[in-house]
């Protein structure tokens, strides 16, 4: 396992220096982020960017994310065009050495919270997800915005987006999903890159939008529709751990198993209702996954990939990016290491 923390580039309050002094985290999970949806990454690019994880001492094999445009997952005549531009960025990816592809498939939205700091009675604030407060929100105004929204729409072209999805079922989205696979997996093959999807976040439908990765048949399904080591999963363990449902240590056993989970996504999460929840930190008393048994089940199937502490609440006074402060995942990364040592050398 490689311990890897994100970093948003050059305008991340969160430095590299100050990443770089987290004990045992070696890599950067990050991405190019003012090149638009559905253009091609240059070479050159990625070289800089890798450059500059390098010269603080860290590694970079792995991108989050490669977004996907929406004319592909509604299957839009432009999605030829587009998907040969996936793969021709996922080439030049390979071609500097990355090995490690995130991705999503959720339609317009990416995670959705209804509340970005909410106060915790400890004095920390956090994301929490509510039901109720996220049927009354309309996405249509365009007044919603979060952080891992696309933030390019005008309101006219959210709305025209939002009704064109009214066509499109879950079974129409798999479709769009598979010939998207069908296009880009031979280019991650022969370029030595894993496809990881992260799964819904939410793992439920939401705005009445579908959502087709949210479970384990989901999962099994997926890495079915394209048969190939190269399509695979990002196992984000507060994603599908909201819905307890999901048994995640079982779904790391049986996914591992298969050497389809390329990324893990390690958060602690605490159901608080049925559909709400509070990201609280990554101890598993916080919350209501067993952390332990989490990477007790990458243990057993022998996870070689990166791995990387989720959002993280915002304690000590620090401001930033919703979820992606310095301080509480600084201090999951150090836990979620401490527990693998613990696990590796109980074992061993
Ligand atoms: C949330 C992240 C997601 C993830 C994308 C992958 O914090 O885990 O935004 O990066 O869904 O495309």
């Amino acid at each position: 396992m490689e311990m890897t923390f994100r970093w948003y580039g050059a305008s991340d309050p969160v430095t590299l220096e100050k990443i770089r002094q987290i004990p045992g985290v070696t890599g950067i999970v990050s991405a190019i982020y003012d090149i638009p949806v559905g253009e091609v990454w240059p070479v050159e690019r990625i070289k800089q960017l890798k450059a500059e994880v390098e010269a603080a001492g860290l590694c970079l094999t792995t991108i989050e994310s490669v977004p996907v445009h929406e004319d592909i997952k509604i299957g839009a005549s432009s999605r030829d065009r587009l998907i040969a531009n996936y793969a021709q960025t996922l080439k030049n990816l390979g071609a500097c050495g990355i090995e490690v592809v995130c991705y999503n498939f959720m339609p317009v939205f990416d995670w959705t919270r209804s509340d970005l700091a909410f106060p915790l009675p400890d004095g920390s604030n956090a994301l929490i997800y509510d039901q109720k407060t996220v049927l009354e929100m309309n996405p249509e105004t365009g007044d919603l915005a979060l952080p891992g929204w696309d933030a390019s729409y005008t309101k006219e072209q959210m709305k025209g987006l939002l009704n064109t999805y009214k066509s499109i079922d879950k079974e129409q989205l798999w479709e769009n999903l598979t010939y998207f696979l069908q296009g880009i997996i031979p280019a991650a093959e022969a370029s030595g890159i894993k496809m990881a999807i992260h799964p819904d976040d939410p793992p439920w439908g939401i705005f009445g939008l579908p959502r087709i990765i949210s479970n384990r048949e989901d999962l099994l399904r997926l890495v079915k529709v394209v048969d190939s080591p190269a399509n695979g999963i990002t196992l984000c363990s507060g994603s599908l751990g909201v819905d307890p449902a999901n048994d995640v240590p079982a779904m790391i056993r049986e996914f591992g198993g298969m050497d389809r989970i390329h990324f893990a996504h390690c958060r602690n999460i605490k159901i608080t209702g049925e559909k709400c929840f509070e990201e609280s930190a990554h101890l598993s008393s916080a919350g209501s996954l067993d952390m332990f048994e989490i990477l007790k089940a990458y243990h057993d199937v022998g996870f070689e990939g990166p791995m990387r502490p989720d959002h993280g609440r915002m304690i000590w006074g620090e401001s930033g990016k919703p979820g992606y402060g310095l301080y509480d995942r600084a201090l999951g990364a150090v836990y979620l290491n401490g527990l693998w040592e613990a696990i590796c050398k109980l074992s061993s």
